[in-house]
């Protein structure tokens, strides 16, 4: 064959394969511009009612009338793909797409994740934006490339609470003895020891039936959870203590994200973002509302004073000194200087 001949022939059969690749939906060596015809399968713990599920409808919108349609988003609430490690299992796997899972849970996989477990960390929730999609924020989400995932934002789980089913906690002390399901999460686990009581950790899906059956006597979540999870058809006592807040991850599976074209990386991103900002805006709303709610269902809410507050910083010192080292001391102590300065 002619030399011109040969590179026709090899032109068009590399033509055919390019082709061949795009109409089977998967972008050229990852690709720089185009939409494909995609389908994501996004599954969160929480229900469709509660913030988190509102804003990944929100998600969900936002992608499909961005994509005029091509990249469809497949929602799916209140664990049914699994809990937050087994979803997050599935994305590095390749299974799933997103999932929204605490952070909390993750820490055994990204350490640096802990340091936002710290109770009383955070004195408010524009605290926690800033540190969040500040450099310490980034420089955590960074470390989930090579587990196989991206993270693209943070949403807000919240300040956390405390419910239980044997008597309002009002001081320091009324925390012994009390069974209390934690995430999965050494420093709640080993913070609740020291308080004197006796938690247990388990998966959020296991949690109500675990109060219904009485394995445990309490749990602790934030306000707009207790309520769109009906915990207080379990629960008569609610303890509004605040002591830590739990961010939201928004993961995408890193399979996924390098099949993508740099138009469509830019649409998640900016989706999920900006879903993030609705998130924030619902859930600061509904757990106001949540409160009211839930004393209406006949909650015995009390207000746990900064007096006691103070004590149980006191009791936990040693449990935030231990893990600040084991997680990261630059990064610590890079969060708690930003946190100094914002306080001034
Ligand atoms: O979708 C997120 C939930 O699965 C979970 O993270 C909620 O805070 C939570 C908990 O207590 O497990």
């Amino acid at each position: 064959m002619k030399n011109w001949k040969r590179t026709m022939v090899g032109l068009l059969s590399a033509s055919l394969l390019i082709l061949g690749a795009c109409s089977a939906g998967q972008s050229v060596s990852g690709g720089e511009s185009g939409i494909q015809e995609r389908t994501i399968k996004a599954g969160i713990g929480l229900n469709e009612d509660h913030p988190e599920g509102q804003a990944l409808m929100k998600f969900k919108e936002i992608v499909e009338e961005k994509t005029d349609g091509k990249i469809k988003v497949q929602t799916y609430f209140a664990s049914q793909l699994g809990d937050d490690l087994q979803m997050t299992e599935a994305l590095k796997s390749g299974t799933q797409e997103v999932t929204i899972p605490s952070t909390s849970p993750l820490v055994g996989m990204v350490k640096e994740f802990g340091l936002f477990d710290f109770p009383f960390l955070f004195n408010s929730e524009e605290e926690a934006d800033a540190v969040l999609d500040g450099e310490v924020g980034q420089a955590v989400l960074e470390k989930l490339p090579e587990h196989n995932l991206v993270g693209l934002t943070y949403w807000e789980n919240g300040f956390r609470n405390i419910t239980n089913s044997k008597h309002p906690i009002e001081t320091a002390e009324d925390f012994k003895g009390l069974k209390i399901r934690t995430m999965q999460n050494e420093v709640h686990l080993e913070a609740f020891q020291k308080m004197g009581a006796n938690p247990t950790p388990m998966a959020f899906s296991e949690v109500f039936t675990a109060l219904e059956s009485k394995t445990v006597d309490g749990q602790e979540n934030p306000l707009a959870t207790i309520e769109s999870n009906k915990f207080y058809e379990v629960q008569d006592y609610l303890s509004v203590t605040n002591h830590v807040y739990t961010p939201f991850v928004f993961l995408m599976s890193k399979t996924f994200w390098d099949k993508l074209s740099d138009e469509e990386k830019k649409i998640m991103k900016d989706a999920a973002v900006e879903a993030g900002k609705y998130n924030r805006e619902i859930n600061r709303k509904a757990n106001e509302e949540s409160l009211q709610n839930l004393k209406d269902q006949g909650m015995n809410v009390n207000e746990f004073s900064n007096e006691e507050k103070e004590k149980v910083q006191e009791q936990i010192q040693p449990v935030i000194d231990k893990f600040a080292k084991q997680f990261g001391e630059d990064l610590f102590n890079q969060m708690t200087e930003q946190l100094e300065e914002l306080r001034q």
